[in-house]
């Protein structure tokens, strides 16, 4: 246990997620860690009163990925709630479609994003309210994490820029596998298991879309 400085501070406004629809977007390398990280995630929104029915997982192959699956998960939802596109995303809303992630009729053959995800979410009659996006980066020996790391980050909060939508950074940047463990709750070394860092993303998502409501 630490008895540092460092840290979140939950908040003292109790925020209820019962209204709310979440995504979580999340990449499959280092399932392990991923898959607590998720569920974690998930525990946490359902805590808050998030309707399992309301909550979308989706996967995509790496951390790479994320960003341009977020944006569409966003706009596609937005798009089938009725919204315009290009008013969502401006310049960058070149993606119309009347259904998301691969199942609009128009795209048959198009697989759908993430196909290999455990939970499905009934089709959207609202848009995200928030998307989670969890992956995780463990240091190797060439420069991918650096680059991967860096691309990623800056591309996240570009589109929670752009589209307005909280998009919680769910990425763990992480130098070796035991710091990676620790961050999921499973760590196994002298520090012991950790904290589960998905807890802490379900909470943030149900938190800024209650206030993103409230700014509306
Ligand atoms: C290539 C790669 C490497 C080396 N490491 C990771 C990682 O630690 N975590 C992760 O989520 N993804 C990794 N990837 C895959 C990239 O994110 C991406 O999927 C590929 O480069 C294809 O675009």
């Amino acid at each position: 246990m630490s008895t540092g400085i460092k840290g979140l501070v939950p908040s003292t406004t109790q925020f209820d997620g019962s209204a709310l629809r979440i995504a979580i977007v999340h990449a499959r390398w280092n399932k392990v860690v991923i898959d607590a990280l998720v569920a974690g995630t998930v525990a946490k929104l359902t805590e808050m009163g998030v309707k399992e029915s309301n909550i979308l997982v989706k996967s995509v192959p790496g951390s790479y990925e994320l960003p341009l699956a977020v944006q569409k998960v966003i706009t596609a939802s937005h798009v089938q709630a009725g919204a315009s596109a290009t008013d969502l995303l401006g310049g960058l809303a070149s993606f119309s479609v009347s259904s998301p992630l691969g199942k609009n009729p128009s795209r048959s053959g198009t697989p759908a994003l993430g196909a290999s995800s455990s939970t499905t979410a009934t089709m959207p009659s609202q848009p995200f309210d928030a998307v989670i996006a969890i992956g995780v980066l463990i240091k190797g020996s060439t420069m991918h994490f650096e680059y991967i790391a860096d691309t990623v980050s800056h591309a996240l909060m570009r589109v929670q820029l752009d589209s307005g939508v909280p998009v919680v950074f769910g990425v763990l940047t992480c130098l070796d596998d035991e710091q990676a463990l620790e961050r999921a709750g499973l760590g196994t070394g002298p520090k012991g298991k950790g904290h589960n860092h998905g807890e802490d993303w379900g909470a943030a998502a149900v938190e800024m879309a209650c206030h993103s409501r409230l700014w509306a």
